[in-house]
């Protein structure tokens, strides 16, 4: 395929559409322009140079028939797009000269796009990396998700507790997307099931109208670009009540627009437990119905049947929260089509995969039967049919695993019996849903079950976060690692060349300088750059341990204390995430991070030594500064629960020696690392069950270290909280009587890593060998390779490159 991006681009023409753009795009006059307005023009300029690719792509997907890929996702955390996909175009340096020539800096004007945060945390971030790896490889796909009216709440903190705020980033419009008012679908809610002959119809109660927005998604050289599209709840002309309108009662006439408009309202800013039960279920169907809608209608374009389905269609669910996606298209090829109830179920199966992302019991989606009979009655039915056929399955089984048990559907057993391919998202992590979460099932399927560990985009997590070292590779080992990431084993050669450590180096402190810099604009906050910078980064919650981050500050803080000569390593402590709103206890950990900020921070003996930064809202803009400016990566989970992690990728890629115990893909990553380069610690997953079953281990494991019952009583004594002194009781008392999360007993071998870590640091050229040989081994972790094992082992699609 012909290149379509830019080396016919010119400066000169890329500075004359921008020009066009911000005169008749942006409406101004150059000299009286705001960077609002060049950002206008110079999204409008990229978004021209993807539309050649992109009808390419589609084009040549129709014309030789191609089976596309169906990516459903309830999240997906994009960030901004301007640079990325400058970078992807290869038109990052033209379109920083056009804007110069016109006075005006990129960066500048890159930095006033908002983040688009349409998702929570890894699995938004996930299908985001995945969706610009699809497009890099020539993955002919579609990204479906829901068009968000307010993505993630933005955290601010007052008095060091977590404040949300709405977020708002369509407040100026999406120069990204392409409205497409012509593509729209029903979708019904309620209602009943009738008996037609011999049929049965579901007639609901509402409808809904999903209206498509889709926007280019290219990858990187520009060679192949596929769609994301997202659906917006249109308010629908019939949903108003005009007679009640005109009645007088105005509340009541608008009320059915209301609630469609609330489907793509909101993200919900949960990653463990489902609020608002019925929106959160009725949002999920919205997406699933319109995408699966659209899927059919696409198919029948040019097949006179839905026979053939599964060879031309994929459809990969981002967990259960489109697993409705089964019974629907059940639904379809049933109610609409006329097929036999078998014949669909095995065709849907077929066409359908399932990720996994969690065991944890809270965040596995149930829906009570009597919700999913008022929401969604038809699919009901099927469930129990498909209920019924699994059970007839488990012939002789005195127990049989079920969908439905009592009244609950378990949506993640939906999911794996209506998928061909169900996959974890990291070896120890598809271990654990094979024989914990699904043995049943995989009794049944032993060949369901396969493994795709996670990755990341190279692009967006080195390219464009950290262009100091990006460019020190490119100047080592050449272009190309960039779409071919196990290259950058060719730096090994180097890791032994003092100057190349040293050039390794000052890129990490270009990069501490630009987080800085950026941290002081943003949030007044101050960032030493000639300290070890040590971060914990991710959404808040009790697994993932900050608390036990946090505790290990003190004790730190005390010794310096206790001993302020004896050669400290200065760190800075970067603690950064949101807590669900309604997880208080992740909260009250936020506040306890947030008061042993206050004092350490304020302490004249230790300021020098030891700082907490704690800036509020994280999200993936952050991320791309804050990670290429880290030396140290706390990846520090309770074994067995962590399904992968993938902050734990983007660190390691950027040379950051991880800190971390052997929990989702950080065992991979010190495979392929080697475990001399980096830091172990902690119970292994066995070992934890072990422990949680001997009765007062928390209790014992404090006991045995004198340091831990000296962090705990400082703190229940309200060191860090002179004015409310019992803030942390429970926190403390938890600690003591039930500690699920084994904090006290990883405490000890938490604190001998970080001795490990400190004497490692100690050693510069020790330390930045290590990171190099990190960076070098970490070519497995792109989302590239990802992807390329979903076309093989779960959609059997090729690419088009
Ligand atoms: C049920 C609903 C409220 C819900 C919403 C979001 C439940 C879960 C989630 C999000 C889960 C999530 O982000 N999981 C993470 O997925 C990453 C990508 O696979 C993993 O790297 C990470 O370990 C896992 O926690």
């Amino acid at each position: 395929m012909t290149e379509h991006t830019s080396p016919e681009t010119s400066v000169a023409s890329f500075r004359s559409s921008l020009l066009k753009h911000l005169q008749f795009t942006a409406g101004k006059d150059p000299k009286h322009s705001t960077v609002f307005d060049w950002r206008i023009a110079l999204s409008h300029t990229l978004r021209d140079h993807a539309v050649d690719p992109w009808f390419a792509s589609t084009r040549r997907t129709w014309d030789e028939d191609r089976k596309r890929v169906y990516y459903l996702s309830m999240e997906f955390l994009i960030g901004r797009l301007t640079e990325d996909l400058a970078i992807n175009l290869g038109l990052r340096d033209i379109a920083a000269e056009a804007l110069e020539s016109l006075g005006v800096d990129f960066e500048t004007v890159a930095s006033e796009e908002p983040d688009a945060a349409l998702g929570n945390g890894g699995l938004g971030r996930l299908a985001a990396c995945y969706l610009e790896s699809m497009a890099t490889v020539g993955c002919p796909a579609y990204g479906y998700g829901l068009r968000y009216e307010h993505g993630l709440f933005e955290q601010s903190f007052k008095d060091g507790r977590q404040q949300e705020n709405p977020e708002n980033w369509l407040a100026h419009g999406n120069p990204w997307d392409y409205a497409r008012p012509e593509t729209v679908y029903g979708v019904g809610f309620g209602g009943d099931v009738y008996e037609e002959n011999g049929v049965l119809r579901w007639q609901p109660g509402t409808h809904v109208q999903a209206q498509a927005f889709d926007s280019p998604v290219v990858g990187y050289g520009g060679k192949w670009a596929n769609t994301l599209r997202l659906w917006a709840a249109t308010p629908n002309a019939d949903l108003f009540d005009l007679g009640r309108f005109n009645s007088g009662d105005f509340a009541a006439a608008a009320e059915p627009e209301a609630l469609a408009r609330s489907l793509s309202r909101v993200l919900y800013p949960n990653d463990t437990t489902d609020g608002g039960k019925q929106l959160r279920l009725s949002q999920e169907y919205f997406l699933t119905s319109a995408s699966v809608q659209d899927i059919v209608r696409r198919h029948l374009v040019n097949h006179d049947s839905l026979e053939n389905l599964d060879a031309h269609v994929a459809i990969q669910m981002n967990d259960t929260h489109p697993a409705i996606a089964g019974p629907e298209l059940i639904r379809i090829l049933v109610d609409e089509h006329g097929f036999d109830f078998d014949r669909a179920t095995d065709l849907s199966t077929l066409v359908l995969g399932y990720t996994n992302h969690t065991l944890l019991p809270e965040a596995l989606e149930r829906w009570t039967v009597g919700l999913m009979r008022n929401v969604l009655p038809r699919h009901l039915q099927i469930i129990e049919r498909l209920d019924q056929k699994f059970v007839e399955l488990q012939a002789g089984s005195h127990h049989p695993a079920r969908l439905i048990s009592g009244d609950q559907v378990n949506m993640g057993d939906l999911a794996f019996t209506t998928s061909h391919r169900v996959n974890g998202v990291s070896a120890l992590h598809t271990e654990l849903v094979r024989t914990e979460l699904f043995p049943a099932h995989d009794a049944l399927h032993p060949d369901r079950i396969v493994n795709i560990t996670n990755g990341i985009t190279p692009r967006r997590w080195l390219k464009l976060a950290n262009p100091a070292l990006a460019d020190l590779i490119t100047k080592t080992i050449g272009e190309g690692w960039e779409t071919d990431l196990d290259r950058l084993r060719e730096l090994e050669a180097h890791a032994d060349d003092p100057a190349f450590l040293n050039a390794f180096a000052q890129t990490k402190l270009a990069a501490k300088e630009r987080f800085s810099q950026w941290l002081k604009e943003e949030h007044d906050l101050d960032l030493p750059t000639n300290a070890l910078v040590d971060s914990q980064v991710k959404r808040m919650h009790e697994y993932k341990r900050q608390l036990l981050n946090i505790l290990w500050t003190i004790a730190h803080y005390q010794r310096i204390k206790r001993d302020p000569n004896a050669g400290w390593v200065p760190r800075v402590k970067i603690f950064a995430g949101k807590a669900a709103p309604s997880y208080h206890t992740a909260k009250d950990i936020i506040k306890l991070i947030n008061d042993v900020a206050e004092v350490v921070n304020n302490d004249p003996e230790t300021q020098h030594l030891l700082r907490i930064v704690f800036p509020p809202n994280y999200n993936v803009t952050m991320a791309e500064k804050l990670i290429p400016a880290s030396d140290l990566s706390e990846q520090i989970s309770t074994a067995g629960m962590e399904a992968s992690g993938t902050g734990n990728m983007k660190f390691a890629l950027n040379g950051a020696l991880t800190i971390g115990t052997l929990d989702g893909a950080n065992v991979e990553i010190r495979e392929h690392v080697g475990a001399d380069n980096f830091f172990l610690f902690g119970l292994t997953t066995e070992e934890v069950a072990q422990r949680r079953s001997q009765r007062g281990h928390s209790r014992a494991a404090i006991e045995k270290s004198q340091a831990l019952q000296d962090i705990l009583q400082a703190v229940a004594e309200g060191t860090f909280s002179p004015d409310e002194p019992y803030r942390f009781g429970q926190l403390v008392d938890n600690m003591w009587n039930s500690d699920w999360f084994l904090v006290a007993s990883d405490f000890d071998d938490y604190d001998r890593a970080q001795q490990e870590v400190e004497e490692a640091y100690r050693d510069t050229a020790r330390w930045n060998r290590m990171a190099v040989l990190n960076i070098a081994r970490m070519g497995y972790f792109s989302s590239d390779r990802s992807v390329r094992e979903y076309m093989t082992e779960v959609w059997g699609v090729e690419s088009a490159l």
